[in-house]
């Protein structure tokens, strides 16, 4: 809470093309808390240096994650729409939540492990407080709800832990957040491993469907995606494939898992997989139209990323300064 609005907080890495997993498990609900909520997204391009990133492309990864913002429906005069290095209280209220979190927390994070695993020979400081910073970025707002997938519900458990440890000695001094999971498409599958999370570093391209692919990729990928023995489009725990495929016709469609099952009863995984590529194709050529006009104008994509920062770094100073205070740093005004 910020006085008596709530506030709703997320952020997307710049770190790859986004996916349709980001696109319905994140991005595509964060226009409804626009009229309930104050609402913030950031790109979180220091988040994004935890892998090493190519410098030119995180700065056009940049631009094109605000646009996509803007794209999926979020108007910057509703909502506060910036990058997170341009606001130093993120980096700054991490540091001190470092201190007030503790190693064994950190250890537990399942996303270290597999990321650890997967850089092993990049295994950086950076990549283990990672979630700390997340708590900062969250708590800088005083955030009551936090849209995400499901992957990052452990992350925002450990940031509501880390408030309520700082609360417990200075009262009142976060608002304890809430992650909030969309019903279907917290955890959009890779098409190539139906097991695995869609995720938008993966190497495999085919494996991930990109919310900017065009209508022939998105089609191809759909028809080659790995589905389970048998033939029949039914939702089950042993046939994750065509789980997977039935929850992304789902979330474009509206229609329930039943639904879909009755639809496509008799009929065989090639009819249905050209379907669900037709109506994601189909759902993000608006988005793609937008995005394209956005990108356009740099400028005016950097107008929006300075008053975004300056927004963001109204509130962002006051939860700093507050918590500067009462560790006892001197302020000098
Ligand atoms: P990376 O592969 O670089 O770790 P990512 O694809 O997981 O990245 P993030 O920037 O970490 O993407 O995530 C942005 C948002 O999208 C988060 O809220 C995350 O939970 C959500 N998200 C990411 N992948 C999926 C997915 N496959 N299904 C549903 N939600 C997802
Ligand atoms: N860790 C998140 C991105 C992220 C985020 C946040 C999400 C950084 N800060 C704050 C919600 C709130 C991820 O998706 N990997």
């Amino acid at each position: 809470m910020f006085g008596d609005q709530k506030v709703c907080f997320s952020g997307v890495q710049p770190s790859g093309n986004l996916t349709i997993g980001n696109y319905l498990g994140a991005i595509r609900n964060f226009s409804e808390f626009s009229e309930l909520y104050k609402t913030f997204y950031c790109v979180v391009d220091e988040h994004a240096i935890t892998v090493r990133q190519n410098p030119a492309e995180l700065r056009r990864r940049t631009y094109e994650t605000l646009a996509l913002y803007m794209a999926c429906g979020l108007d910057p005069e509703k909502n506060t729409l910036y990058v997170q290095s341009m606001v130093h209280e993120h980096a700054e209220l991490a540091w001190i939540l470092n201190c007030y979190t503790m190693f064994g927390e950190l250890s537990r994070m399942t996303q270290f492990k597999d990321k650890s695993t997967k850089h092993a020979d990049n295994v950086n400081a950076g990549l283990f407080t990672y979630p700390v910073l997340m708590a900062a970025d969250i708590l800088l707002y005083q955030t009551d709800v936090v849209p995400v997938g499901i992957d990052q519900k452990q992350h925002v458990e450990l940031c509501r832990d880390i408030a309520t440890r700082v609360n417990q000695i200075y009262p009142d001094l976060f608002t304890i957040p809430e992650p909030i999971m969309p019903k279907s498409g917290k955890k959009i599958m890779s098409l190539v491993e139906p097991t695995k999370k869609m995720s938008k570093s993966d190497e495999n391209t085919n494996a991930v469907v990109y919310i900017l692919d065009d209508r022939d990729a998105i089609i191809r990928k759909f028809k080659r995606a790995v589905t389970d023995s048998g033939a029949e489009v039914r939702a089950a725990e042993d046939k994750p494939g065509v789980t997977n495929l039935m929850t992304v016709y789902s979330c474009f469609t509206g229609k329930s898992m039943e639904e879909i099952e009755r639809e496509f009863a008799g009929k065989g995984y090639g009819d249905f997989k050209l379907a669900v590529g037709e109506v994601t194709a189909d759902a993000l050529a608006p988005v793609q139209k937008r995005f394209a006009e956005l990108m356009a104008d740099k400028a005016a994509l950097e107008a929006q990323m300075k008053k975004g920062a300056e927004e963001a770094s109204y509130y962002a100073r006051r939860t700093l300064s507050k918590m500067q205070k009462k560790l006892g740093f001197v302020q000098i005004h």
